[in-house]
């Protein structure tokens, strides 16, 4: 692995994708623990608002608060661990290990950023494993505006509008994607089958630990800890 070389390209793109990363045997096992979770807890319902406003649809699951220890050996994966080393800098964070699981049919996600960008120095890293193929059969790849995390806040419009230069990812079982949370981004619709994500996320040293407790879309500012718009964008 060429980790300056991949740092570069992090830095000036706000994303890259590792396709291969992680072995495919590790990631049908959990896989297959992340599907019989939701077959198990179907029901979760965001806030009806936040669903017609955000137009995003996932729901997320924390295997480490319910003592589900199977997801720890990608935390401590040592090519995953020296990559975020260069990345991040030293003293960096783990913040946590949450899922996203979106239904058959549901809408993916809206334009946003995960933090607000306003300081540079202050955002989350997604890194994010995909246990199995995102195609454009089944919908639910996602989207990307390259060198985005670089151009400050998103504009307002239309939240699940076309940016020109956009860049459409199709990850694979096994896949790593790292992606700066300033860096605008999106998921697709769901079409033909149930669609998993996990996101490792990491922050800098000196980042809080509520960095992305706004999240910016392009219609508004929302606040996940009070279910609040904080802010209406171009009303
Ligand atoms: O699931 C994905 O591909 C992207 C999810 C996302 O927006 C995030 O983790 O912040
Ligand atoms: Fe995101």
């Amino acid at each position: 692995m060429q980790i300056q070389r991949l740092t570069e390209l992090f830095h000036q793109e706000g994303y890259i994708v590792l396709d291969g990363f992680f072995n495919d045997s590790q990631m049908a096992r959990l896989d297959r623990l992340i599907h019989s979770h939701y077959t198990n807890n179907p029901e979760y319902h965001h806030d009806n608002a936040f669903l017609s406003k955000s137009q995003t649809d996932v729901i997320p699951w924390f295997p480490k608060q319910d003592g589900i220890e199977d997801f720890d050996a990608i935390e401590n994966h040592q090519g995953l661990r020296l990559l975020t080393d260069a990345i991040l800098g030293d003293h960096w964070r783990s913040q946590y290990c949450m899922v996203m699981f979106s239904k058959q049919g549901s809408l993916g996600q809206a334009w946003h950023q995960d933090c607000p960008p306003e300081n540079t120095e202050r955002f989350n890293l997604n890194r994010l494993v995909y246990t199995a193929d995102i195609t454009d059969d089944c919908g639910g790849q996602t989207v990307v505006v390259p060198g985005s995390h670089r151009s400050g806040l998103i504009p307002p419009g239309n939240p699940v509008g076309t940016f020109q230069g956009q860049v459409v990812l199709r990850p694979k079982m096994g896949t790593l994607v790292l992606l700066h949370g300033h860096t605008w981004h999106r998921v697709l619709p769901i079409k033909s089958a149930a669609r998993v994500s996990t996101n490792f996320r990491a922050v800098p040293a000196g980042t809080s630990e509520d960095i992305t407790d706004t999240c910016i879309y392009r219609n508004m500012r929302y606040q996940f800890s009070t279910s609040r718009v904080v802010e209406e964008r171009g009303a």
